[in-house]
């Protein structure tokens, strides 16, 4: 079994709520490295990578700094041949992530790719109304946007449009939907996951992005959850994906080999009290990487 690398991904600046900034250190604290031994993995915690304040530097610029440095710890991970657990830090850390990823494959194939959130991200500079960078970074890997979040490692388009699949959508805006709908991407908004259930969904999701792809990975944004399992998260939006439902689909992923990496982002700590969300996305990532029968959550963290 490959060992498995933490990579923390300490960015707020991405995000208006800038509360995620604080996620990976809490979820570490919180013993995160502990519960994936529990569940038979060797965990190395990488070093931090974090971006600058605000008040350095314009926020585009802030993240996109931010983006290349994260990007090439990824990449290091990655051709180093080992799994990677990347914890955010808003989504805005998914375009170092999944650059730094595709990266890493560039010669020997395509990254395919799951995105789980209740919103689209795709937006672009052009098309956002609240300039966020943490609604952008989808776009941005499928080579539309600023740039500076596009051409990290000097080449756009890091995800082929047919290699990714949006789980759990239901808040967005024309203009994101629009985009991957012209690219033709395919969305499974919360609808289509509330009638056929999240893990046959996700199944589905994983037939498409591995086919003809060298590696796939999953990017978890928190709020994709129900909010009353997993509250603490910058934009709660209702009626979301319940916790087992997650838990059984993402171990899906577990005893693939060509599973690189699972993402989780958007947890603000400092909205968490009693830590409920944080033994949400621990009982996620052992549910992806752990070995051995799925933990329970209430299980995970005191
Ligand atoms: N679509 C909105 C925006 O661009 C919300 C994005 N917020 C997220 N995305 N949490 O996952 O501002
Ligand atoms: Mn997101
Ligand atoms: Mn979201
Ligand atoms: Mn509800």
């Amino acid at each position: 079994m490959k060992t498995l690398d933490i990579a923390s991904a300490v960015i707020g600046e991405g995000a208006k709520d800038g509360g995620c900034k604080y996620g990976a250190s809490a979820l570490l604290k919180s013993g995160m490295v502990q519960s994936l031994a529990r569940a038979g993995r060797s965990v190395q915690t990488l070093a931090a990578v974090t971006a600058d304040p605000m008040s350095a530097r314009d926020r585009m610029d802030v993240v996109a700094r931010f983006s290349r440095e994260h990007a090439e710890t990824v990449l290091r991970a990655v051709r180093g041949g080992r799994q990677l657990l990347v914890l955010g830090g808003d989504h805005s850390c998914a375009i170092g992530t999944w650059s730094g990823a595709a990266q890493a494959l560039a010669l020997k194939g395509r990254l395919g790719l799951i995105w789980v959130d209740a919103h689209l991200d795709a937006h672009t500079p052009q098309t956002s109304e609240s300039q966020a960078p943490h609604g952008m970074p989808l776009a941005a890997l499928l080579g539309h946007g600023s740039a500076a979040f596009t051409e990290i490692f000097g080449w756009s388009g890091k995800l082929n449009p047919e290699n990714v699949v949006v789980i759990g959508v239901r808040s967005y805006e024309p203009a994101e939907r629009a985009l991957l709908e012209a690219l033709g991407v395919r969305i499974i908004y919360m609808e289509e996951v509330a009638r056929r259930g999240f893990a046959p969904c996700f199944a589905e999701a994983k037939a498409a992005v591995t086919s003809g792809c060298a590696a796939w990975g999953v990017s978890f944004d928190v709020d994709g959850l129900d909010p009353e399992e997993a509250p603490a998260t910058g934009t709660p939006v209702d009626n979301g994906i319940p916790l087992d439902q997650a838990m059984a689909a993402l171990s899906l992923c577990r005893d693939d080999p060509r599973f690189i990496a699972l993402e989780i982002a958007e947890y603000n700590p400092l909205k968490d009290f009693g830590g409920k969300t944080a033994r949400a996305v621990h009982a996620l990532a052992v549910a992806g990487l752990g070995l051995g029968v799925p933990v329970p959550a209430e299980d995970l963290v005191s």
